[in-house]
């Protein structure tokens, strides 16, 4: 049997995309979270090789390190079949995800970085408005798609991705997608999924927010 290891924060963020998929595919791991300063800092300067771009998530398969999270998310959808069963089903899966990556980043500064709850709320206001285009892109894709999946008729990484960010962005902003009613309905629907449902209420002890 494989022996991964997930290193994070106790937080929900950038590793939790293999987390559900770890779930989804009922595979063992074991995860393993610093707090962030004093513990953080002696990890990242003692297990250089573990952390060789001083940041998390880091993934250990078998001893093997691997960084940057969406080289993890990626690996890991290619070993648990989460990436699609054809080149043109992988593109599109692709386009989804990149478009993800985009937000991400900078919903990332905004959920982790901002203490002031007011300000968070607006800042988030003003970053729904500004990627409109991106999320009524996404939209389309469950628009077109009958099967409620993004891509194809079963659950690819670009479900996954929709659902972590959804999922953490509706949290600190309820109304985030007011305009989009299928990305909305997915995220229900995907909470609902049995793994997911048990992985959510009883095994995500870590928490949504930093602040
Ligand atoms: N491009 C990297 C970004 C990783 C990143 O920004 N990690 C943050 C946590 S989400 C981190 O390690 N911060 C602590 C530090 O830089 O000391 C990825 O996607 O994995």
């Amino acid at each position: 049997m494989v022996k991964y290891i997930l290193h994070y924060f106790p937080v929900v963020g950038r590793a939790e995309h293999a987390r559900v998929m770890f779930e989804l595919a009922g595979a063992e791991y074991e995860y393993k979270t610093y707090v962030f300063g004093g513990e953080w800092n002696e990890a990242k300067k003692n297990h250089p090789n573990l952390f060789p771009l001083s940041q998390v998530p880091t993934l250990e398969v078998d001893g093997q390190v691997i960084t940057q999270s969406y080289a993890i998310n990626r690996y890991l959808a290619h070993e648990f079949g989460f990436y699609g069963d054809s080149n043109t089903e992988r593109v599109q899966i692709d386009q989804v995800v990149e478009t993800l990556v985009e937000m991400f980043a900078e919903m990332a500064q905004l959920i982790y970085m901002e203490p002031d709850l007011e300000k968070k709320k607006s800042a988030l206001s003003e970053f729904a408005e500004k990627f409109q285009k991106h999320l009524n892109f996404i939209e389309r894709f469950l628009k077109n798609n009958p099967s409620g999946y993004l891509v194809g008729n079963k659950i690819t990484l670009a479900d996954i991705c929709l659902f972590v960010f959804g999922d953490i962005v509706t949290f600190h902003y309820p109304t985030f997608f007011d305009n989009q009613p299928e990305i909305k309905k997915f995220i229900s629907r995907f909470h609902e999924i049995e793994q997911v449902k048990n992985y959510v209420e009883k095994k995500r002890t870590h928490k949504m927010h930093v602040y």
